[in-house]
């Protein structure tokens, strides 16, 4: 008999880099670090490619930013070649341009799907990461790579009675392959956040009755979204360098930034007609390519705000239901602000309630449906649009261990320390795709994942080339960084609110600024000037 030791190391596969995650980050990484010349495994719980978009399959699921930057700029012949059908990209749509990258650039080679890493720990000894996966395997790595999203580890709530109801029960962030048919269905719908904003207008269409489980009234800007004329793709295919240009050193990566008035200085009817204006246009420049002091300053904001709130009593026909779908006591755009197509026109279906929990708060789920304190709303079909645990929930949720043994999860129980929210001390060559204290949720995805993939490999590039073995970020560095992005956050309208930027929305979580909120383009300068400095901020041995 072999000694279990024994043969697990004599199994041990020795890579350079160990990638986790198929997703944007995941594929843009795999294409890198090959380009580099390093050996990789990647690896991906999945059956496929995708990421966010293999998962977030519920009805509605769309990107929010408009597609033609919604997509890697790395390669012009790609850019070139795929044509987006729509202005805002639609799960289906997403899902087929990340498999079509995969097969293009021949990066599902690289992935073992339907594997999940289950742990990663680095050995001081060897200066390597060993990598397990749930099948057994075990990788012995010299970087490790995550690319394991920022909202991809659902969060279901914990109400009792959950594993009692009868009906069928979905998270949004876990949809089922197939086809869910709400036809002659009476479903219920948790949450009104950007998931359940985006589902709740289609599942009304074809179910029989729909009942919105509201905690917090929302604020939303219509989408208007449309399909992209032969004439606007070639406008765009025409100016896509500048336009990607733009978007590398704008507020939030994408192709519109803040306007340099501020709505205070402006007379209020001013003001109103701008709003009106891009309220036509549709999209989040409404809000991020408008007035800086609209997320600075509570009087600012209250001009937007008042704006949705008087959109909300025109479009909804009962005052009553109006007055509950409208958001009080909060900053708009402080919770991430959800782009719809029609949700506010929903609630005047003669087949659409809304239930308002602030009045009627859940008691527990039942077999036959969702218990409030005043009734049992039955239900087929119960969906859980409830969120996720955001930016460190998908890294704490794998056992990472650095130095001495300490777990990632153990060192950010007060909160998650970065430097640069791409490395964390005592976890050396360990690089974090869009990990929390970069700006990540607050931009354009795919701009922030080229941004922090470009950076990392001609991080690597650097150490191979200086023949310097680890990399980690000093202990100063690191606090002052932390003590940074809370700093910016804290200047801002966003810290008014409980919301998931926070970790507000996970029991028990540390209420801790998550992303940098100090821009997208200053972020790319500041991580720019580290590298020029030799990596200043980080220790290289
Ligand atoms: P969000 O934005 O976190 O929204 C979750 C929603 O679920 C929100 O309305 C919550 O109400 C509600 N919620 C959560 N737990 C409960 C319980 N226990 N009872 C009732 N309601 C609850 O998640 P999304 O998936 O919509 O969006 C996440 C991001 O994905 C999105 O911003 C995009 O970037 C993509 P609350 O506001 O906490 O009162």
């Amino acid at each position: 008999m072999t000694h279990p030791n024994k043969s697990a190391k004599e199994n041990t596969e020795h890579i350079d880099a160990a990638v986790i995650g198929a997703g944007f980050a995941g594929l843009y990484a795999v294409y890198k670090l090959r380009e580099l010349g390093l050996t990789l495994r990647a690896f991906e719980k999945g059956t496929d490619v995708g990421g966010t978009w293999y998962w977030n399959r519920y009805p509605g699921a769309s990107s929010d930013s408009e597609s033609w930057v919604y997509s890697f700029s790395f390669s012009e012949e790609l850019e070139q070649d795929w044509t987006w059908s729509k202005r805002f990209p639609e799960q289906p749509e997403i899902l087929h341009y990340l498999q079509h990258v995969a097969d293009r650039f021949d990066l599902r080679t690289a992935f073992q799907f339907e594997t999940s890493v289950t742990n990663a720990a680095y050995d001081e000894s060897t200066n390597r990461w060993l990598v397990t996966t749930d099948r057994g395997e075990r990788f012995s790595a010299t970087y490790l790579v995550t690319a394991v999203g920022c909202l991809s580890a659902a969060q279901v709530p914990d109400i009792s009675g959950r594993e009692k109801f009868q009906g069928l029960s979905y998270h949004t962030g876990e949809w089922p392959h197939e086809t869910i048919d709400f036809n002659g269905k009476r479903v219920g719908v948790i949450g009104t956040g950007s998931s359940g904003i985006q589902a709740i207008p289609v599942i009304a269409k074809t179910a029989k009755h729909l009942t919105v489980f509201q905690r917090t009234p929302n604020f939303s800007v219509p989408s208007r979204n449309t399909a992209l004329s032969a004439e606007r793709v070639g406008e765009i295919k025409r100016n896509i360098k500048d336009i990607r240009e733009f978007c590398r050193w704008s507020t939030i990566g994408q192709p519109y930034d803040f306007k340099q008035e501020e709505a205070l200085q402006l007379k209020p009817e001013a003001v109103e007609e701008q709003l009106e204006s891009d309220w036509q246009k549709g999209g989040f420049e409404w809000m991020f390519g408008s007035y800086s002091d609209l997320v600075f300053n509570k009087e600012a904001n209250d001009l937007a705000a008042d704006f949705v709130r008087n959109k909300i009593r025109s479009v909804v026909s009962d005052p009553k239901t109006a007055e509950r779908l409208i958001p009080q006591g909060y900053p708009i755009a402080s919770k991430r602000l959800p782009l719809d197509q029609g949700y506010f026109e929903t609630f005047n279906r003669d087949n659409v309630t809304l239930v308002d929990l602030r009045e009627t708060p859940i008691e527990s789920i039942v077999e036959r449906g969702v218990q409030t304190n005043e009734t049992v709303h039955e239900l087929d079909v119960l969906v859980f649009a409830t969120g996720f645990d955001a930016l460190t929930g998908p890294l704490t949720r794998i056992d990472i261990r650095g130095r001495d043994g300490q777990s990632l999860k153990e060192k950010w129980s007060h909160g998650p320390s970065t430097y640069l929210g791409v490395a964390s001390r005592g976890f050396p060559n360990m690089f974090m795709i869009t990990g929390p204290g970069s700006p990540s949720v607050l931009g354009n995805m795919p701009t922030s994942i080229e941004q922090h993939v470009d950076w990392i490999c001609d991080c690597i590039t650097h150490m191979r080339e200086a023949g310097t073995t680890t990399i980690e970020p000093d202990a100063k560095a690191e606090e002052t960084w932390g003590a940074h992005v809370q700093e910016l956050a804290n200047d801002t309208l966003f810290v008014q609110v409980d919301s998931w930027y926070l970790g507000a929305n996970i029991p028990g979580k540390p209420r801790v600024f998550l992303p940098y909120i100090g821009g997208f383009g200053a972020y790319r300068t500041l991580c720019n000037k580290v590298a020029e400095k030799g990596y200043e901020g980080f220790a290289l041995n």
